[in-house]
C-alpha cells in the first residue's frame, strides 16, 4: 500500500457528463504535477486531451487520452475519457483498468440524471469513483440541492468533503471537513490558507457530522467514538476514507473549478492519499497474476507511428523489445495526450503505449506466451446509427475496407455491413457524432474520403395472387438458333415462407438437364420484383414446356423463365413488405409515457413494458417498430431523456405496407433506380 512501499504508479481515469470539464481538469491536474508548464484550454484547442484533428473540430473529447505525471515523487496516469454517450465504448474500457474514477460534473441539478448510466457500471463493476463537482466559479446551485440529486443516482453513499465558502453569488473557497481547514480560491494558483468565516462555523460542524455519520454506517469502532461524543483523530478519519473508498462503499465529494485551478490541487492530494493500489484494483478484477500481465484497453492507428496498443501492467516488468508469445513490443511510451515519450522498461501499475503490435486487439490480456483469459470485457453496445457510405473516388475501395478494419481496432463500437438487399456499404455505430468522427478519421488518418447519405430500408415485396403463366424464347439468327418454352404456375405463400421452386414435368416436355436452368432465371428475377424490391414468400412450379432438339439451351429455358415472370407478377397484386423490429426502449420511468407517445408517432406496437432488470428506476418499453422509422430514433429518444434512453432492437418479421407511405417508397426508390 502507499506510505509502506514505493507507490506503483496508480490511474485516475476522468469520466462523468458530456463537457462537464475532464479535459480542463486533466490540463489543471497535468500542471499541478508538473507535467505540462501551461495549461491549454478548450477555446485555443490547445489541450493535452483533446489533441485528434477530430476533437478539435467537434471542439469535444472523441476518444481515450493519456496522460502522466508526477505528484511528489509518485506517477500519476490519467486517462480523460470522452463524456457524449455515443463514445461510451472507449470510456468503459478507461474504467477497466482505473485504481480510481473521478467523475466530474456541472453543478446543474437536472443534469444529474445524465449520469445514472455512468453510476450503474461503476456499480455493477464495483471501481472506487470520487466525485469533482466542477464550474463552481458561477453558480447559484446549492451545494446542498446537488449532493441530494447525485444521491438520487448513486447507491453508494455519497460524502461532501468540503463546504462551499459563498461571497455573494460566487463561491470564493471551501473548508475541508476532516482537516477543518478553510480555503480561499486563486485564480490559477494554489487556495490561500484562510480562518473560517464566522458564519460558517454551524455549516461546517453539521457537515462534518454527517460525513463522520456515513463513515460510522462501515465501522463499528467508529460509532461506538460517536455515541460516546469522542472525536476520532483526523489520521483515522483519513484512514476510513482510504479504506472505505478502495471498498467502493463511499463516494468522496469535492467543489472547485478546473477551469481556474480551484481545488485542483485539494482534489490531487486527495488521489494521492486515497488511491487504492493497483495490486488491489488487481485482486477485484479477479487477481490477475502473471509475469508480465499486461491488459491492454485502447488502440490508436497513428497516422507516423503505426498501431499502438494502450496498456496496464498489472504483474511484473515489461521491457521495449521484448516479446509476449508471439507479439514483439516495437516501442515502449508514455503518453501525454499524442506525444509519445520514449522509455526502456515500466513495472506494476504503469500504462504504456506499446508500438507495433499488430495482432492485438483491446480486451486482449498478455503475459509471456500471448493472450490469456482476463477479467470479462464488457461488450460494446449494438449499433443504433448508420450512414451509407461510398468512397469519393471509386479506386479507393480496397482502400476502405482496410481503413474501416483500422476504425473497428480503434473503436469496437464502430462496425459496417455490406447490406446484400440495397447494395450499400453500411457504417455503423452509437449516433450522428460518432459516425461523423468515423468518417472525418477515414479522410483525416486514413486517407479514404467517402460520401454518406442515409442507408435505404430494406423493403421486399410479395405477391397477393397466384396465376399461370406461359412463356417463350425464340430466336432464329442464322446457325443455331435459341429455344425454350415454359409454362409455370406461381401461388403466393405464408410470410417468411421465403421461395420455393418445384417442376412437375412429365414425358420429358422440358428436358431434366434444362430444370435447373428455368430455377435459375426465376432466382435471377426475383432480385426486383415489379415494384422494384426482392420477392419473397412465393412459390413457382414448373409444370409444363417444350423443347427444341437442336435450339434449345440453358440460356434459352433460363431468358423463358425470366420472360415469363416478368409477364406474369404484374398480374399477381404485388404488394410492398416492410422489415418490422423487435425493440426494447431503456429509460427513467419519469420518461416512459413520453417514450410510448414517441413509438406511436413512428407507426409502432407497443407490446408491453416492465421494469428494467437490476436498473431502480428504469423501465423497459417493448415494441414492434418498422425498421424504416428507427434510423434517426435515437436522436429523438436522447433529445426526449437527458441523453440517457437508449434501445436495443433486432429483427423480428416483414409485414405488408400498403397505402400512401408505400406509393412513396416505390416512388422513391423507382425514381433513385
Ligand atoms: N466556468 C467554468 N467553465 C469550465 C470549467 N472547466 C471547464 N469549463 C468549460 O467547460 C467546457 C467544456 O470543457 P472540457 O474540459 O472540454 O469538458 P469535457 O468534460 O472534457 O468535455 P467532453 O470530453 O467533450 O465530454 C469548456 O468550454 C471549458 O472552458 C470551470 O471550472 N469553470
Ligand atoms: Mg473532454
Amino acid at each position: 500500500m502507499p506510505g509502506t512501499s514505493p507507490a506503483a504508479p496508480r490511474v485516475a481515469a476522468l469520466v462523468g457528463p458530456y463537457l462537464s470539464g475532464k479535459t480542463t481538469l486533466m490540463e489543471s491536474l497535468l500542471y499541478s504535477c508538473g507535467a505540462i508548464d501551461r495549461r491549454g484550454n478548450q477555446k485555443d484547442k490547445n489541450t493535452v486531451g483533446d489533441a485528434s484533428p477530430e476533437a478539435k473540430s467537434h471542439g469535444m473529447s472523441v476518444e481515450i487520452s493519456a496522460a502522466t505525471g508526477t505528484f511528489l515523487g509518485e506517477t500519476w496516469h490519467f486517462l480523460d475519457c470522452p463524456g457524449s454517450v455515443e463514445f461510451w465504448n472507449d470510456t468503459q474500457s478507461a474504467l477497466m483498468v482505473a485504481d480510481v474514477a473521478v467523475i466530474v460534473c456541472d453543478p446543474e441539478i437536472d443534469r444529474a440524471l445524465t449520469m445514472a448510466p455512468l453510476f450503474h457500471f461503476l456499480d455493477e463493476h464495483e471501481i472506487p469513483h470520487m466525485i469533482f463537482i466542477n464550474k463552481l466559479d458561477h453558480t447559484d446551485v446549492r451545494v446542498r440541492d446537488l449532493m441530494e440529486a447525485l444521491q438520487g443516482i448513486s447507491s453508494r453513499k455519497l460524502v461532501l468533503r468540503e463546504v462551499p465558502i459563498r461571497d455573494g453569488e460566487s463561491i470564493s473557497g471551501y473548508v475541508d471537513l476532516i482537516s477543518e481547514r478553510a480555503y480561499k480560491f486563486k485564480e490559477g494558483e494554489q487556495s490561500d490558507l484562510i480562518s473560517i468565516p464566522g458564519d460558517l462555523e454551524d455549516r461546517e460542524v453539521e457537515a462534518r457530522q454527517s460525513l463522520l455519520e456515513s463513515l460510522a454506517d462501515f465501522d463499528d469502532g467508529l460509532l461506538e467514538q460517536l455515541l460516546e461524543d469522542t472525536v476520532p483523530e483526523k489520521q483515522d478519519i483519513y484512514s476510513h476514507m482510504t479504506k472505505d473508498l478502495a471498498d467502493d462503499l463511499i463516494v468522496p465529494v469535492f467543489l472547485g473549478a478546473a477551469e481556474h485551478m480551484n481545488g485542483v490541487q485539494r482534489l490531487m492530494k486527495a488521489l494521492r492519499h486515497e488511491t487504492p493500489d493497483p495490486r488491489k484494483t488487481r485482486e477485484r478484477l479477479g487477481g490477475l497474476s502473471g509475469d508480465p500481465l499486461v491488459q491492454v484497453f485502447k488502440t490508436y492507428h497513428m497516422p507516423h507511428t503505426g498501431k499502438t496498443s494502450l496498456a496496464r501492467i498489472w504483474d511484473g516488468s515489461v521491457k521495449d523489445g521484448m516479446s509476449l508469445g508471439p507479439h514483439k513490443i516495437s516501442g515502449l511510451f508514455h503518453m501525454i495526450g499524442h506525444t509519445q515519450n520514449k522509455i526502456a522498461s515500466a513495472g506494476i501499475g504503469d500504462i504504456v503505449a506499446m508500438g507495433r503490435m499488430d495482432e492485438v486487439s483491446t480486451g486482449d490480456l498478455l503475459g509471456a506466451a500471448g493472450t490469456v483469459k482476463g477479467p470479462d470485457w464488457p461488450a460494446p453496445a449494438q449499433p443504433i446509427y448508420s450512414f451509407a457510405i461510398t468512397p469519393k473516388k471509386r479506386e479507393d475501395e480496397v482502400k476502405l475496407s482496410a481503413a474501416i478494419a483500422k476504425l473497428a481496432d480503434e473503436d469496437s463500437s464502430v462496425t459496417v455491413e455490406h447490406n446484400p438487399d440495397t447494395n450499400e456499404m453500411v457504417l455503423w455505430g452509437q449516433g450522428d457524432i460518432h459516425l461523423q468522427v468515423a468518417t472525418e478519421r477515414l479522410a483525416n488518418r486514413y486517407n479514404v474520403a467517402v460520401d454518406t447519405r442515409q442507408p435505404l430500408t430494406p423493403y421486399k415485396e410479395t405477391i397477393r395472387r397466384g396465376t399461370k403463366q406461359h412463356a417463350r424464347h425464340k430466336k432464329q439468327s442464322g446457325g443455331h438458333g435459341q429455344f425454350g418454352d415454359v409454362h409455370i404456375e406461381i401461388k403466393p405463400l405464408p410470410r417468411g415462407s421465403g421461395f420455393q421452386f418445384t417442376e412437375s414435368i412429365t414425358g420429358g416436355a422440358v428436358p431434366r438437364q434444362y430444370i435447373p436452368a428455368v430455377e435459375a432465371g426465376i432466382r435471377d428475377y426475383m432480385n426486383k420484383g415489379p415494384l422494384g424490391f426482392p420477392l419473397v414468400d412465393f412459390s413457382v412450379n414448373l409444370y409444363d414446356g417444350q423443347y427444341h432438339a437442336v435450339d434449345s439451351s440453358d440460356m434459352a429455358f433460363k431468358l423463358a423463365a425470366i420472360v415469363g415472370m416478368k409477364e406474369a407478377m404484374p398480374n399477381c397484386d404485388p404488394v410492398l413488405l416492410e422489415p418490422i423490429c423487435e425493440v426494447h426502449i431503456y429509460v427513467p420511468n419519469a420518461f416512459t409515457a413520453k417514450v410510448q407517445g414517441l413509438i406511436s408517432k413512428r407507426r409502432g406496437q407497443i407490446l408491453g413494458f416492465d421494469a428494467k432488470e437490476g436498473w431502480a428506476g428504469w423501465d423497459s418499453v417493448s415494441a414492434h417498430m418498422p425498421q424504416a422509422e428507427l434510423y434517426d430514433i435515437i436522436i429523438e429518444l436522447r433529445s426526449l431523456t437527458f441523453g440517457v434512453g437508449t434501445y436495443e432492437w433486432k429483427f423480428d418479421h416483414l409485414a405488408e405496407l400498403t397505402g400512401r407511405i408505400a406509393d412513396d417508397v416505390v416512388a422513391s426508390r423507382q425514381k433513385a433506380a
